[in-house]
């Protein structure tokens, strides 16, 4: 069976700055072999099962009888209601707003949910005000996993085909909404039966206030992306809190997405990639969970392994066919709840839940 070490990785110092568009080094690591079969064991038992409530045929889902059933229409709706609030850029009325849907959402779901807040220095010296959410579940202790998603938008959309766009904020439905729409429903199936291990959801904020495209040349060696979970991570809500591995979700909720295997998770965690890989595959969703490698992406993960220690995996849309090799409308102002689509969400909310209920 597949293990994790309980100690905290040291942060790594070699070749260990992305920058923020996917970039490959030459990488020594082994080729993936499926073990379909290991994986198989943990979810003997599974059954085709007629209860999903996904609208299309392709996404039906094998799931086990002891694994809830993630509702694709309810993360929609947490999408949705976000996109509402406007694009929620750090210091606006929109910002505030979705803050306070979120915290009472996870308030609903959880008895131990964490506002941390504060401020931190933009790339431009704007001081940025922050909120961090943080939602626990299940037992409490070592053994938990760690589930997180931005929830602010950019300020900007610098990779619109049109330049007249480039300062325009972005609704960001996929970019940080569709992430938190899918924890909030994970986070509402957690309320409902309480998951085997510990489980803490995290929504950063402020990910997304990176340099505009304009002037990211000479801005490169900065921190200036993943600014919520920087501090998170040097200053974690408990002061010890560590988990066995974590998963972070990033645009998630496209039509068609494309789950390629990120370049930092697969050097910190690739065991955890392998996991959630094959699990997704195992249920249904082997047409997202792609096993190819796509390049090495500045997200909040990367800040968590550096400078908390904890294993985290970025699942991300990663698309070798587009411009940037990001979502095709990744920072543009085309970013918007047109593009979602609930079979995606079921996907990836589906495969989180059956990861959760199948540890020990
Ligand atoms: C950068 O663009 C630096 N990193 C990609 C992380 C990201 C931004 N994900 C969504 N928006
Ligand atoms: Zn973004």
């Amino acid at each position: 069976m597949l293990s994790y070490s309980h100690t905290p990785t040291p942060a790594h110092t070699h070749s260990f700055h992305p920058a923020c568009q996917p970039h490959y080094l030459p990488t020594s690591l082994p080729l993936y072999v499926l073990i379909i079969l290991t994986v198989g064991i943990i979810l003997t038992g599974c059954n085709q099962s007629g209860k999903n409530t996904a609208s299309t045929e392709k996404s039906k889902p094998y799931i086990a009888s002891d694994i809830p059933v993630f509702s694709a229409d309810s993360a929609f709706t947490f999408v949705a209601t976000q996109v509402d609030f406007g694009p929620r850029v750090n210091n606006t009325k929109a910002h505030d707003a979705c803050a306070a849907f979120l915290t009472a959402k996870l308030r609903e779901y959880s008895q131990e949910v964490v506002v941390q807040s504060g401020t931190v220095t933009a790339f431009d010296g704007t001081l940025l005000k922050f909120q961090n959410l943080i939602a626990s579940f299940g037992p409490s202790g070592n053994n938990r996993i760690l589930l997180g998603a931005h929830w602010d938008s950019r300020p900007y959309a610098d990779h619109d085909p049109d330049e007249a766009n480039f300062y325009q904020a972005i609704d960001g439905a996929n970019d940080g909404a569709s992430g938190v729409g899918v924890l909030l429903e994970v986070a509402r199936q957690l309320r409902l039966k309480a998951p085997p291990i510990g489980v803490d959801i995290i929504f950063f904020d402020a990910e997304d206030y990176g340099p505009p495209e304009a002037l990211q040349e000479g801005l490169n060696s900065g921190d200036f992306w993943g600014l919520g979970s920087q501090y998170w991570a040097k200053n974690p809500h408990l002061p010890d809190y560590y988990a066995k591995y974590g998963i972070l979700l990033d645009m998630v909720g496209a039509a068609g997405a494309t789950f390629l295997m990120e370049g930092v998770s697969m050097e910190h965690a690739p065991q955890v990639v392998k996991k959630v890989w094959d699990i997704g595959g195992m249920i249904g969703y082997s047409s997202y969970f792609l096993f190819q490698r796509g390049g090495y992406i500045t997200d909040d993960h990367y800040y968590v392994i550096r400078d908390r220690g904890i294993p985290m995996i970025d699942i991300i849309h990663l698309d070798h066919t587009s411009e940037t090799g990001m979502y095709k409308h990744w920072h543009t102002v085309d970013d918007s709840l047109d593009k979602i689509d609930p079979g995606t969400l079921q996907a990836v909310g589906q495969t989180l839940l059956t990861v959760i209920y199948s540890e020990k």
